[in-house]
């Protein structure tokens, strides 16, 4: 399954965010190294369901009217502060925690209410363009140091007559995701000393910062937009990486009037609708939020969540059933899964993805929309409907148990619009106190990346 870990300098909301797309209860404050130990809980991405290529919506709970949500995992660590890869903060003791992770969101303080440590300091007075680029750098040194000190071994290594660098660099760093093709394409695209002894701390350096780069990536979540100064957000938009405008507890706000029955909201709209009665104060909550939704496109949760699966990682989503006509399982339900898989991925590899035995069978598989077979090479597109044809898949059960359950747990959590009334915590305590002259937010220039729900 996708892993998201959520990293940034402490109190920049990455809790509030994680919160929001799990609603998991995790502590959140405003004072620095709130989290010490990991969450890690279940969120989903949003695409457009294939269900509304047919008459009828599919039903299945993962889909509301033709949105569906498909699971990914997510990780909120402890702040990190510049200078964590030599110890400072709480070090560098998250980075083990988060080299599983596919991806990395890093929240910032959009305001510029808190400082290098985290500490409030009045909005507007930290440069939010400080923020961006020390995570990057904090990971970049720290994979850099797990290369320089295990460089003796790959010297040692390299005395064999067969020996490969890109091998001994594999085996090296494949607990940090980089693979054989990875590392092959890095040492590949600047020039690097032939022999390991001759290698040099610049070198190891920029090959730990190029790996990094490739193996976690990053997409910037300049938080708290709803009193940032536009001109943050104006000069974060110039940056380098995918930028993703967002109020994590703008949308903590939604889920939970959602939950409590009192507005019509699922993650990633662009609006909501109000079912009943508002207090004054829920009111002035709900219509900051309705202000940064409409500057943005929403409140930037679900669109960062979905930039980092769908635009960064390049993933498509593949919609498996076993009959090709009713697009059902073997239970009648329809569309029963969906799976993420990288651009180019054939029917083989989703084969695989459901289950190996599926994939060691594997006749040959069919587009359920033309009812057509396809060829083995055929790359899969966003939305297909496929029917693998297996061997294996009559007599197995095939459909992985781990993801059935997290996807329930975490859906039901978006989807299901509690009866629950939970109306205290309707809206979150600093959207609904009322914040002196707050500074007018959110330039009206679009973001440069993914607009939001842009897979419906
Ligand atoms: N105005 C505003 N405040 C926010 C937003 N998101 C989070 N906050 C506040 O920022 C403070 C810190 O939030 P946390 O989620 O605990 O931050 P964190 O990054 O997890 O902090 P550490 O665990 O200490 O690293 C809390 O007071 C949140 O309510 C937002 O979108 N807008
Ligand atoms: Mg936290």
């Amino acid at each position: 399954m996708i892993s998201v870990a959520l990293a940034g300098k402490p109190n920049a909301g990455k809790s509030t965010f994680y919160t929001a797309a799990t609603m998991a209860d995790v502590d959140v404050a405003n004072y620095p190294f709130t989290t010490i130990d990991a969450n890690q809980g279940m969120t989903n991405v949003r695409t457009r369901c294939p269900c509304l290529d047919r008459g009828h919506r599919c039903g299945d709970q993962r889909c509301h009217d033709g949105v569906r949500y498909v699971p990914v995992e997510l990780i909120d660590v402890a702040g990190l502060v510049p200078g964590a890869h030599e110890g400072k903060g709480l070090g560098n003791q998250f980075l083990d925690e988060i080299t599983n992770a596919d991806v990395i969101l890093n929240v910032i303080d959009a305001s510029g209410g808190t400082n290098a440590e985290g500490e409030p300091v009045p909005v507007g007075t930290r440069d939010p363009m400080e923020d961006v680029n020390f995570i990057a750098e904090e990971m970049d040194l720290w994979m850099a140091d797990i290369i320089d000190r295990n460089w003796e071994t790959i010297r040692r290594r390299a005395r064999s007559p067969d020996f490969d660098l890109t091998e001994a660099l594999t085996d090296l760093l494949t607990g940090l995701g980089a693979t054989v093709p990875d590392v092959a394409i890095v040492l590949r695209e600047t020039e690097y000393p032939e022999e390991p002894q001759h290698w040099e701390d610049a070198d190891r350096e920029r090959l730990a910062r190029s790996l990094r780069h490739r193996t976690l990536p990053i997409v910037v979540v300049a938080n708290k937009v709803d009193i940032a100064p536009s001109e943050h957000l104006q000069r974060l938009e110039t940056i380098d990486s995918p930028v993703v405008r967002a109020t994590a507890d703008g949308e903590l706000a939604l889920r939970r009037a959602a939950e409590a029955g009192i507005i019509e909201y699922y993650a990633g709209d662009a609006h909501f609708e109000v079912n009943g009665e508002l207090t004054p104060e829920q009111q002035d909550g709900l219509e900051t939020v309705k202000e940064v939704m409409a500057d943005s496109g929403g409140t930037g949760v679900q669109s960062a969540l979905n930039t980092a699966v769908y635009d960064v990682l390049g993933r498509i989503t593949a919609f498996p059933v076993e009959d090709s006509s009713n697009w059902t399982d073997k239970q009648g339900n329809v569309l029963p899964d969906a799976h993420l898989l990288p651009e180019g991925a054939t029917p083989v590899d989703l084969a695989s993805q459901i289950h190996s035995d599926i994939a060691d069978g594997y006749l040959h598989a069919v587009d359920a929309r033309s009812d057509r077979q396809v060829s083995d090479e055929y790359q899969l597109q966003e939305g297909d409907v496929i029917k693998i044809v297996s061997t294996n898949w009559v007599t197995r059960h095939p459909r992985p148990n781990t993801i059935e359950t997290e996807s329930l747990s975490a859906v039901s959590s978006v989807l299901a619009i509690s009866s629950r009334l939970v109306s205290s915590c309707l809206v979150s305590s600093r959207l609904v106190s009322s914040r002196p002259n707050p500074t007018p937010c959110v330039s009206a220039r679009p973001s440069r990346f993914t607009p939001l729900n842009s897979r419906e």
